[in-house]
């Protein structure tokens, strides 16, 4: 028996002694006494003492995952999964009268991420552990992380989320740097999060934070004083980078996220005794998107102004040990910082980055590949590019556009450096967690190997022409059907058929994302009802997504979403075929419940501009179809599943990125050409609609579609519809549609986050 295992049985016996004793200590009581939240509170202190007693993962190269967030989401389960004791702590708790589930709920989730990119980096951090590589994670300990949203008068309204409480997965530690601005001293407090992999050793995520944050200073919803730092440096993710003050509050987040990193990194190798000219043998960063490239400086100035090394020789090491990935390729999103900003906050920086700036430009004579554009703005990426060994895109459509068109003249400069790593998901959050009864299925045809080597869900397909198996992977799909709308009952106060079939979009509110094409679809298919066709089956659509609350576009699409839930559900013409829901604070939890419950996966960015879509992966997983276009990653999805077993639509990215070059979309165009179109977008303001919602909402989303539509809407809502109407139909034919929804689950295993961060280890971090 491996010591995995045998670690495992230790703990198992333990766990019912351990948790009495910790149960009369904290609370004087015996377990059966214990609320849910103290129970809660008794199996988090257990799985901390058990974590504190495992291997942590050595070696003699570390990577440092460093990123603005860490979208953990719960880490109870996800912990005793790995832990091994995940059935023996239910069994426990179950003796004792206490539902595992009810004891879940108790957890705050920690929402310190905004969507895909913080998603990724937990996913990663997970698999990291399970390959047995050392790799911590540095970022960020946000009080109130992103908002909470809530609706009100069909509007969001962002509120904080108080997620950290007395109880929690942080440890603090007495590690502790002072961080120098330009105008003040803070001194940084870090707190560590022990990563546990699947059966295996322990790193940490390690999150920096100061003890002056004063949650005291926020005001109406999630407004605060933003110069005041002392206070409010990690009071919030993110602040609104809408204003002068928001993006300096944003600046000083940064640099103080990668001064503490920097300090951390040379901390570490100095107690190795490590030779720092030897530093990119034992180390290697990895730059989650812009937001920590400051560490690249950083790094320079301490080697330089600290440990006495040439200023040659300290560009050189940093360079050799820096590497990053890139995650968008909407201009607005590269982020792009004044000069005289970084003067202000970190003005011991600028020299260093003029220095940068010099040496590209003693080089190159392209302007597009310098650091300072003529406005005296720093392109961060450009940063990465030059002083980075390795340039990563997130999906093999996203780096093929980064090479050829966004990022060409690097390319030209630097072939070398460009690769591609695809994305990936935990298998053991998104199916052993949050789809028990999927994973058992699947464990019950093909044995438990595909939990670590996610490769051998293709042995499933061994079974696609069996109809009885087939038709048991429709009965799990019920089954999560039931308990989402036993939860939406519960949470949002809709009753869904669970007849009916569920599509599915789930992800940040964003143009480019076509919640609004699914929105028209939507009116399309109310209409269609109105007048006498209705569908074969009642339709459930389902949203969740929370928008930036200063992008004014996206608010006004949740509140078009929001008015039709309320004229459908409340239409006895139209409820008892289709109802809309949008869910409220949309997270990692309630993704664990959507996902799994899901018939159609919406993936309907517009082409070339989703990078990759993690989501895409999650459904597919989970037994979902993809209705989607050919973005992101739903290219690989495509590839694998076939064209059977995939809903594909609208023009390609080629076609997309030509029409923006020639400026050549005009949306009115495809309006006034078609009746279909023409009848959906004028229904965004129909009197039905103004009853509900608000005028000034309303009218400006639809002029934005009519005017502008920069995301092209209108450009693939026709062919959308021919297609998702196709989807439909073919539900009905239920032994079709189960081989459709087991081939996706038996391909999908190329997206784990194993394999993934296998190929990072292998191309660029080289660990071991
Ligand atoms: C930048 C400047 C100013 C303020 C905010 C930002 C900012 C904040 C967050 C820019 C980008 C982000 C997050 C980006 C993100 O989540 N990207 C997603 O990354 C996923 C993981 O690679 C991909 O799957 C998604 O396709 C991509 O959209």
């Amino acid at each position: 028996m491996g010591y995995e295992k045998i670690r495992e049985e230790v703990y198992c016996q333990e766990v019912e002694t351990s948790l009495e004793s910790i149960a009369t200590n904290m609370y004087r009581k015996g377990l059966r006494d214990l609320s849910d939240a103290e129970m809660y509170n008794c199996v988090l202190q257990m799985t901390k003492n058990f974590t504190g007693k495992t291997r942590r993962i050595s070696g003699d190269k570390k990577v440092y995952y460093i990123s603005a967030e860490f979208l953990i989401g719960k880490l109870l389960s996800n912990n005793l999964i790995n832990l091994g004791i995940y059935e023996k702590v239910k069994e426990v708790l179950a003796k004792y009268g206490k539902n595992i589930a009810d004891i879940e709920e108790a957890e705050c989730e920690p929402s310190l991420g905004n969507g895909g990119l913080g998603r990724l980096a937990a996913c990663f951090l997970d698999s990291i552990a399970t390959l047995d590589l050392p790799g911590d994670g540095i970022g960020l300990n946000y009080h109130f992380g992103l908002f909470r949203q809530v609706f009100e008068d069909r509007l969001q309204k962002a509120v904080p989320d108080k997620w950290l409480g007395e109880h929690s997965w942080l440890n603090k530690t007495d590690t502790s740097f002072e961080v120098c601005f330009g105008d003040k001293k803070v001194r940084s407090v870090l707190y560590d999060i022990d990563v546990i992999g699947y059966e295996g050793g322990v790193n940490k995520l390690h999150l920096f934070d100061i003890e002056s944050v004063d949650e005291s200073i926020i005001k109406k919803g999630i407004t605060f004083d933003k110069e005041e730092i002392e206070k409010n440096l990690t009071l919030f993710l993110y602040p609104d980078d809408s204003d002068e003050a928001g993006n300096l509050l944003r600046i000083y987040q940064q640099y103080f996220m990668v001064s503490n990193g920097a300090q951390l990194i040379l901390k570490e190798l100095h107690e190795q005794q490590i030779d720092l000219h030897q530093m990119y043998k034992h180390a290697v960063i990895q730059i989650n998107d812009t937001h920590p490239t400051m560490v690249i400086p950083e790094l320079i100035r301490l080697l330089t102004e600290e440990k006495a090394m040439s200023m040659d020789e300290a560009i050189d090491i940093v360079s050799k040990t820096c590497a990053y990935t890139n995650h968008t390729i909407l201009a607005e999103a590269l982020e792009k910082w004044p000069l005289e900003y970084l003067e202000k906050v970190v003005p011991q920086l600028v020299p260093i980055i003029k220095e940068l700036d010099r040496r590209v430009r003693a080089k190159y004579t392209d302007k597009k590949v310098w650091i300072i554009d003529k406005d005296k703005k720093v392109h961060m990426a450009h940063i990465d590019i030059h002083y980075g060994f390795s340039v990563n895109g997130v999906a093999a459509l996203h780096t093929e556009i980064l090479k050829s068109t966004e990022l060409n003249c690097f390319y030209k400069i630097y072939p070398e450096k460009f690769n591609n790593k695809t994305n990936g998901i935990t298998f053991r959050r998104w199916l052993m967690s949050c789809d028990p009864e999927l994973a058992s299925l699947i464990s019950s045809l093909i044995g438990d190997g595909w939990k670590k080597d996610a490769a051998k869900l293709t042995k499933l397909m061994d079974h696609i022409d069996e109809e009885s198996t087939v038709e048991k992977f429709l009965e799990v799909k019920n089954t999560k059907k039931e308990q989402l709308c036993s939860y939406i009952k519960e949470h949002e106060g809709v009753d869904l058929d669970r007849n009916s079939i569920f599509d599915i979009q789930i992800k940040r509110m964003h143009e480019y994302k076509r919640q609004q094409m699914n929105a028209l679809y939507i009116i399309h298919k109310y209409l269609e009802i109105k007048a006498g066709k209705k569908p074969t089956r009642p339709l459930t659509f389902l949203f969740g997504a929370k928008a930036a609350p200063a992008y004014v576009i996206a608010q006004d699409i949740i509140h078009l979403i929001l008015c039709l839930q309320q004229i459908v559900n409340s239409d006895p013409d139209v409820s008892p075929y289709m109802k809309v829901v949008m869910v409220e604070n949309y997270n990692v939890t309630y993704a664990e419940k959507l996902i799994p419950a899901c018939d159609i996966s919406e993936q309907i960015s517009l082409a070339s501009k989703e990078a990759s879509g993690t989501g895409n992966m999650k459904f597919m997983l989970n037994g979902a179809v993809t209705l989607g276009t050919m973005d992101g990653a739903n290219v690989e999805i495509h590839d694998l599943v076939g064209d059977d077993n995939i809903y594909v639509f609208g023009k390609d990215s080629d076609t997309v990125i030509d029409l923006y070059a020639k400026s050549a979309y005009v949306s009115k165009d495809y309006y006034k050409k078609s009746k279909v179109i023409k009848e959906a977008v004028d229904f965004i303001t129909d009197k039905a609609v103004l009853k509900v919602g608000h005028k000034e909402n309303l009218e400006r989303l639809q002029k934005e579609l009519l005017n502008k539509d920069w995301f092209m809407t209108l450009l693939d809502l026709e062919e959308y519809i021919k297609v998702k109407d196709r989807a439909l139909a073919d539900y009905e034919d239920r032994k079709s549609w189960g081989r459709k929804m087991l081939t996706n689950i038996a391909q999908a295993g190329f997206f784990s986050s194993d394999r993934t961060i296998a190929e990072y280890n292998k191309d660029i971090w080289h660990l071991s």
